[in-house]
């Protein structure tokens, strides 16, 4: 029987205390994200878990110079930087971080979309630049969100914290996901097929995973069925939309603006043109950015990876059909 403690290789940085609880069950090798690949590789060429996150790709690659490996635990909800077809046939079992965000990403989306309709960006930097005593024209007016339409893109956890948060602020909501018939709780959520929900809606916000069907799902045909005074926001993930579709929308009036904590490359090219547009609010993907959320993320992140380490089930996993080989291997 092999006695010896699981090694975890970890990307991410950890608070001493969330570093103790760890060391007290495995042999714990940290290496930044972006470490020079023979560092990555030399930490996990006999490592049975790996904490990481978006940020770390984890591909067929990286897998082949993890021969043991048998945990992958993300941190954060989204999991698109896994090869998930490989892990599962390596047995390797992938674990996210699902429900403990939803709220704070949903109060991000509402954030954006405020900031858009009152044009918060523009009025506070008029103020910060003394454009305000400067005697020099305010910006131009915002517009209600009481009353418009919000179109979203997949009613998951995320999408439904957004929905209840629109229609507090009086909005009609539409979705369209892979169910025409909402939740019980949802009723007011009108189901709309994608082209009818771009074109009626006068905001439309992404909460989609992305996969190989969401990559570039707005591109240009899609943006061109959107209103000429509707805004895209996307706190899901950059190749959601066609970026240079979405650039050129915005330059010709096709759709008024876009409001994004999500961009294609992330950080973006300092010449990117996304960056330059004036119709844009952009923020450096803080969905889950509060101390309250990631702190509930990495007890998630770690519980997953502790859980397999122990031949136990994680909390979130989602490639269940590998957990058999994942648990039972040493
Ligand atoms: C990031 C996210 O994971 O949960 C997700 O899918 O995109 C974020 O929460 C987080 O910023 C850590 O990189």
């Amino acid at each position: 029987m092999d006695t010896s403690r699981p090694i975890a290789c970890v990307t991410i940085g950890l608070a001493p205390e969330v570093l103790g609880r760890l060391e007290a069950e495995c042999e714990v090798r940290v290496v930044g994200a972006d470490a020079p690949a023979r560092v990555l590789h030399g930490a996990l060429a006999d490592a049975q878990g790996l904490l990481c996150s978006a940020l770390l790709p984890v591909d067929e690659r990286l897998m082949a110079r993890a021969p043991r490996l048998r945990v992958v635990s993300n941190f954060g909800v989204g999991f698109n930087n896994v090869d998930l077809p490989e892990a599962t046939r390596r047995g390797i079992a992938v674990c996210n971080t699902p429900g403990v965000l939803s709220d704070a990403v949903a109060d991000l989306t509402l954030a954006l979309i405020l900031a858009a309709s009152r044009r918060v960006v523009e009025n506070a930097a008029h103020v910060s630049s003394r454009g305000w005593s400067g005697g020099r024209p305010a910006p131009a007016l915002g517009f209600d969100i009481g009353g418009k339409t919000l179109g979203l893109v997949g009613l998951g956890r995320i999408g439904r914290a957004v929905a209840h948060r629109a229609r507090a602020f009086g909005m009609q909501v539409s979705y369209h996901d892979t169910f025409s018939e909402p939740p019980e709780e949802l009723r007011y959520c009108q189901y709309r097929p994608l082209d009818d929900l771009l074109g009626e809606s006068d905001i439309v916000s992404l909460h989609v995973n992305l996969t190989a069907e969401t990559h570039h799902l707005l591109g240009t045909r899609e943006l061109g069925l959107m209103k000429p005074t509707a805004w895209v926001v996307n706190t899901s993930r950059g190749p959601v939309i066609d970026q240079a579709a979405l650039v050129r929308a915005l330059r010709q009036g096709t759709i008024a603006g876009a409001a994004l904590d999500v961009l294609e490359s992330e950080p973006p090219a300092a010449d990117e043109p996304i960056l330059s547009l004036p119709n844009v609010v952009l923020l450096p993907h803080v969905g889950s950015a509060t101390v309250e959320t990631r702190a509930a993320m990495l007890d998630l992140a770690v519980k997953n990876l502790l859980a397999v380490l122990s031949g136990q089930e994680p909390p979130a996993c989602v490639n269940r059909e590998a957990l058999p080989r994942a648990l039972e291997r040493r």
